[in-house]
């Protein structure tokens, strides 16, 4: 027996308490305290939420809490299953954080009944570990990200440590089998631990395990093979149970405490040998064992409601009440309904309480990046188009900086195209984060580096979370194309924001960045299958107030987006860019007031001057703009007298109107930009329809033509690129011979020309294997009279 009787008392008096509270939620809407025998009415109409994952999210939350109190440990709590919501919220209504949070929810017998009727109530809180419980970084809701959130959050907190539940179910999920390895980036001198519970209750909604299924043996291995040092308590006696988890939790945190003090005292960074739990107790523990003949307990039967008819079925409401007594509330709750005095000699104080750890409110810690001026780093620009460069390598060299100036505070994620995207300048700097074996010839890998790079989108996604729900900074870079193997999880986080902003408490965490480089247009390697620009596409569904996308046309122009958006709160921003030469349009003093507008006319281009067009093109996006500038180039040549506005857009949800985004242009400003009635010709980086989306409600929406991504891509030049798809400068004039009302007959001739330019052009292609030198040897005419 390892717990002494007290102590045993004590910690199931509080699984028992949250089992109770768990089970209240879930059935009722009054008589919390089973004053009264159970009446039909007092039963919710509609029974939802989960009990099968709660008593084992319960048990390991009183265990937590044991050895928080005799460790003083700095605690947080990760609920994979967050489809037990409803113990989660039992734990931290135990602890007093919820009431305090709450405080119409108070510690008593009225709060109690509106605990148990808010949840999954109509105008109540939500089934899940949602952003509304205390204590919670991880809703649940969408299994898979538990383990690396909890990465996440170790990561540069030295003292913290995470109880990272998984369900069985939950991984079986391809994000958290790519997880375990997470320890290959968890340095044991400068980051906290990361304490994995795989919690083996057997069964998901309707179908066994794999884990649970396979021999004992097999699956520790499988842990050892993860690097792991797997403790095993298995059981359906609680008493035993209780000792046995006890003792291993003891165990697990004393073997924590020595790799932290040996790393921390050697400064040796490598891998240790970390602990993880295996933990196989029965789904649904001391619920009904059966229902209507069909056992219950310790099957998937157990998953949500194990009696669905009480409110008709008056045996099933027998059995309610007989579960419900069964943990004993007279012994847990005084007659006013405050919890004994006995359940307070589990409960930690304070912010070491696991529901009021200051690291689950993130914002609250949150400090302002140190960012050096973009000035220092901008690339040289005496005239429009003088100048090329790789946009982003000039980013890497601020970044360098970023990194140097935040040490404990900033991370930049990627799935290894780092170096790909050519921010390489970080390695001068830092080294990529690993704690495996270091060999002679390994290009900067050092357990200490600030760079995480591991070839899976969905971790980078998940470790960036963690750590920016705890309060630090951040940024993703990824190819454009593949950034879509995370749609799913930026939803989440998503969401995670957007209710968030409505939660008072809850203070606003640094924004999520993308950049997003080897664009669609210039995937000169590797061809069709890494083109595709729809991650826009997929992020502008989510909530205004939370999304934000931008196109920035050149280096300078970058360089100011991004240090907006490190700058920026509680957004998920995307910044599609490119890494390949390109020309450089604005200067840096250019670039700023270009990006503080979002969208501007560049005059420099234009030949309209004050009067109004007749025909706008407008660009958004790298290539598109370069193409554009092209076409503005031949029609200022071949059709002097056209008047032509180039219109840039950088920050795309100005197209939207006000009344959609909060960064949208008022109709009167757009319509000036814009026109009432003329052409618009525009060039887009991605599917063309979203530009129809965004500006749909524009009143000259129906003069808006946009080429972009037809899906039709190869591994090509980059010239035939944009012409496989419209988008080129030959066919942009082509555009504005077709629509500007008048032309056609004039500039028959010229649209000939167009036409054969692009055949020549396109049997250059398989003539050479390289662009003709007419396109690739462009460039914007200097022209001395440029504005200052
Ligand atoms: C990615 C994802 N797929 C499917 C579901 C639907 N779902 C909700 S709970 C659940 C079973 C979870 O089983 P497990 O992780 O073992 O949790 P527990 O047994 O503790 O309830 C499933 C499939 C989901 N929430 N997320
Ligand atoms: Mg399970």
């Amino acid at each position: 027996m390892y717990l002494d009787d007290e102590t045993l008392d004590t910690v199931d008096a509080w699984w028992r308490a949250a089992n109770y509270l768990t089970v209240g939620q879930i059935y009722l809407m009054d008589n919390p305290l089973l004053r009264e025998p159970l009446t039909a009415e007092q039963i919710k109409p509609r029974l939802l939420g989960h009990w099968g994952t709660s008593p084992g999210l319960n048990l390991v939350w009183a265990h937590m809490n044991r050895a928080i109190i005799a460790r003083d440990l700095d605690a947080l709590f990760i609920a994979g299953p967050g489809h037990g919501g409803p113990a989660m919220v039992a734990n931290t209504w135990l602890e007093g954080a919820y009431s305090e949070r709450y405080p119409a929810i108070g510690r008593d017998e009225a709060g109690m009944a509106r605990l148990f009727r808010q949840f999954s109530f109509p105008g109540g809180i939500p089934s899940h570990a949602a952003p509304e419980v205390p204590g919670s970084i991880h809703e649940g809701g969408e299994l898979g990200y538990s383990l690396m959130h909890a990465y996440g959050a170790v990561f540069d907190n030295p003292d913290l440590v995470v109880a990272c539940v998984i369900g069985d179910g939950e991984a079986e999920t391809g994000p958290l089998s790519a997880s375990w390895l997470g320890n290959m980036f968890c340095d044991p001198v400068t980051d906290g631990a990361v304490l994995p519970i795989l919690h083996l209750n057997g069964y998901k909604i309707a179908n066994p395990t794999l884990f649970a299924r396979i021999p004992e043996d097999d699956l520790r291995e499988v842990m050892h093979g993860y690097g792991y040092e797997p403790f095993v308590v298995a059981g359906d006696d609680p008493v035993k149970v209780h000792h046995e988890l006890a003792r291993t939790l003891d165990e697990a945190l004393d073997e924590i405490k020595r790799i932290q003090q040996a790393a921390r005292s050697s400064k040796d960074g490598s891998r240790p040998r970390w602990p993880m739990i295996i933990l196989r107790t029965p789904k649904g523990w001391t619920g009904p064992a059966e229902v209507d003949g069909v056992q219950v307990e310790g099957t998937f039967r157990a998953h949500q409601v194990p009696l669905p008819g009480v409110r008709e079925n008056a045996e099933h409401r027998a059995q309610l009440e007989q579960w419900l007594r069964s943990y004993r509330p007279e012994e847990l709750f005084d007659a006013t309904g405050v919890p004994v005095a006995a359940l307070a000699g589990n409960a930690p104080t304070g912010a070491r309480r696991m529901s009021a750890n200051p690291h689950t409110n993130g914002g609250a810690l949150l400090r302002d990046l140190v960012l050096p001026e973009i000035d220092e780093y901008a690339a040289d620009v005496p005239t429009p188009g003088a100048t090329t460069a790789e946009a982003t390598r000039f980013t890497g060299a601020w970044l360098a900086e970023v990194i140097r100036a935040n040490p404990d505070r900033f991370r930049l994620f990627g799935p290894d195209e780092v170096a790909s995207n050519r921010l390489t300048a970080v390695f001068d700097v830092t080294d990529r984060a690993f704690t495996g074996r270091i060999i002679p010839g390994d290009d900067h890998l050092a357990p200490s580096g600030r760079v995480i790079e591991v070839l899976s989108e969905h971790l980078c996604q998940g470790f960036l979370e963690g750590y920016l729900l705890t309060g630090r900074h951040g940024l993703l870079t990824s190819y454009e194309a593949f950034i879509h193997i995370v749609d799913s999880m930026v939803n989440q986080h998503a969401k995670w924001l957007k209710t968030t902003r409505e939660i008072g408490w809850r203070q606003p965490l640094a924004s999520l960045t993308y950049l997003l480089s080897s664009h669609v247009w210039r995937q000169d390697h590797n061809g069709f299958s890494h083109q595709d620009p729809g991650f826009i596409d997929h992020v502008v569904n989510k909530k205004a107030t939370v999304v934000r996308v931008y196109l920035p046309p050149d280096t300078n122009t970058l360089l100011s987006t991004m240090d907006h958006c490190l700058r920026s709160r509680h957004y998920v921003n995307v910044i599609v860019a490119g890494k390949q030469p390109a020309p450089n349009w604005l200067s840096m003093d250019e670039a700023k007031l270009h990006c503080r507008r979002g969208l501007g006319i560049w005059d420099w281009a234009s030949t309209a001057g004050d009067d109004e067009p007749d025909v706008v093109l407008a660009c958004a996006g790298d290539v598109p703009t370069l193409e554009t500038l092209a076409a503005a180039d031949l029609l200022r040549q071949h059709l002097p007298d056209l008047k032509v506005r180039v219109v840039n857009v950088v920050d795309l949800m100005r197209l939207q109107p006000d009344t959609e985004h909060p960064h949208g242009l008022p109709d009167g400003q757009f319509d000036a930009i814009f026109t009432h009635d003329k052409p618009v010709v525009f060039a887009y980086h991605g599917y063309p329809t979203l530009i129809h989306r965004l500006t749909y409600r524009r009143n000259n929406h129906d003069n808006i033509h946009v080429r972009g991504y037809q899906e039709e891509g190869t591994t090509t030049t980059p010239f035939d690129m944009v012409m496989l798809n419209d988008l080129d400068r030959f066919h942009l004039v082509i555009d504005v011979i077709d629509r500007v009302p008048g032309l056609a007959v004039g500039a028959a001739a010229l649209r000939q020309q167009m036409t054969d330019a692009r055949q020549i052009c396109r049997d250059y292609t398989r003539r050479v294997g390289e662009d003709h030198p007419w396109v690739r040897d462009w460039k914007w005419p200097a022209e001395p009279d440029r504005p200052a």
